[in-house]
């Protein structure tokens, strides 16, 4: 769908990811702030079941009552046994294509998901200060590789590190507290999974236990079967897209690394051709989520933009600044690169939707309770740069 501004020219869909009547953040709120499209889910649905029609169309009918529309499924969550190919995987995937068909018959034609083993967006930090009051996201490469050598134990997790992450393990080692674990179990798998329909909600008991469980599952598969799987995945669901005219979009992985021995198979230039030379259908394409693909300084996110920008359904806003150690954290909207990919997706697929994401904590955010990274002043602020920019850039032609 195109937007025509009040100058008649074409702009990317302002959309805002909303995670349903239990979000803090209402729709009333975001028609305020001028947002035009809702990415969300059925969160109320547990992975692997069915969307039916009717669930899906009083999800749609509530956010066109607002006159916004539901512009992007996020996520259909794709089941840990489609991903590492379970016994149940045709079952799921059957699941998975009524779904599809469900969505297409109520109009809702832009699919979100992932095909990260067991663990979504991993960050150690959810309130990293900035220095000026605000707060943001952040990833340290040593507390995370403290966190599996010492917190999960997996065998032979060291031989992941090279000798300076060991270094700083080592003197995270001798200053730790229980509360510091406690933190990074809370950020790693819990505070940053449950609410992206992810495998642990802030109710289980165990959550490293239940992690080491669904570790298992991946025994035995390498980046080779786990795209051989995304592969079988979505050559089974193509003819349901065709049919209904549904575009999915996977989002990259983050960080675009292998982690805690799990294979990461959307991480660069070279992943993303494959899986979209795998099954080359114009409804195989990308979630270009600049900030996921920046967090690897091999990544050129700009030349990525430029590369994939028409096989992308959907953008996700946001950039990250990669730091020594493999550390990163998040940078600001308005930062260089970003306002570049915006240039070209405006040139070249302006009719994508994009939301911004990850912002700051910002003037009273941190008190209210929302989901990690989905701030509202601070996505609001992101948004309005954004919006800037396309202004901008309009002004300019
Ligand atoms: C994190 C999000 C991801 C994304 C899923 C899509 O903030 O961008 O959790 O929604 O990976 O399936």
């Amino acid at each position: 769908m195109f937007f025509i501004n009040n100058q008649n020219t074409v702009n990317m869909e302002k959309t805002w990811r909303w995670f349903g009547p239990n979000d803090k953040i209402t729709l009333d709120m975001l028609r305020q702030i001028g947002v035009e499209g809702i990415v969300t889910a059925l969160h109320h649905i547990p992975n692997g079941e069915v969307w039916s029609l009717e669930e899906i169309n009083k999800m749609k009918q509530l956010i066109e009552s607002y006159g916004m529309r539901w512009s992007v499924v996020e996520s259909l969550p794709v089941s840990e046994s489609i991903k590492y190919g379970g016994p149940d995987r045709d079952e799921l995937i059957e699941r998975y294509k009524e779904s599809l068909a469900n969505l297409g018959r109520a109009g809702v034609k832009s699919v979100c998901y992932n095909f990260m083993p067991v663990l979504d967006w991993a960050r150690t930090d959810l309130d990293y200060p900035n220095g000026d009051g605000t707060s943001n996201l952040y990833f340290n490469m040593g507390e995370f590789a403290y966190f599996d050598i010492y917190i999960l134990g997996r065998e032979g997790a060291e031989k992941d590190y090279d000798e300076d992450t060991l270094k700083r393990v080592a003197e995270l080692r001798a200053t730790m507290t229980p509360e510091g674990e406690q933190r990074l179990i809370e950020n790693i798998i819990v505070k940053t999974q449950g609410f992206v329909s992810g495998n642990i909600s802030e109710n289980d008991k165990n959550p490293v236990e239940k992690f080491r469980d669904l570790l298992k599952l991946y025994d035995g598969i390498d980046a080779t079967q786990l795209r051989e799987n995304m592969a079988y995945f979505l050559k089974a669901i193509m003819p349901v897209c065709e049919e209904w005219g549904i575009n999915m979009c996977v989002h990259p992985d983050d960080p675009p690394r292998p982690i805690l021995g799990l294979p990461r198979i959307v991480t660069c230039d070279a992943d993303i051709k494959a899986f979209l030379d795998a099954v080359p259908n114009p409804h195989n394409g990308l979630t270009f989520c600049a900030g996921s693909l920046s967090a690897s300084p091999d990544n050129d996110v700009v030349e990525l933009a430029r590369k994939y920008a028409d096989r992308t359904h959907f953008a996700h806003l946001r950039i990250c600044k990669t730091l020594p150690g493999g550390d990163f954290k998040e940078s600001t909207h308005l930062d260089p690169r970003l306002i570049e990919v915006v240039r070209i997706f405006q040139e070249k697929n302006p009719d994508v939707p994009m939301r911004v994401d990850h912002a700051e904590l910002m003037l009273g955010d941190g008190d209210k309770g929302y989901n990690a990274g989905y701030s509202f002043h601070g996505r609001m602020r992101a948004l309005a740069q954004i919006e800037g920019v396309m202004a901008a850039l309009r002004a300019s032609k």
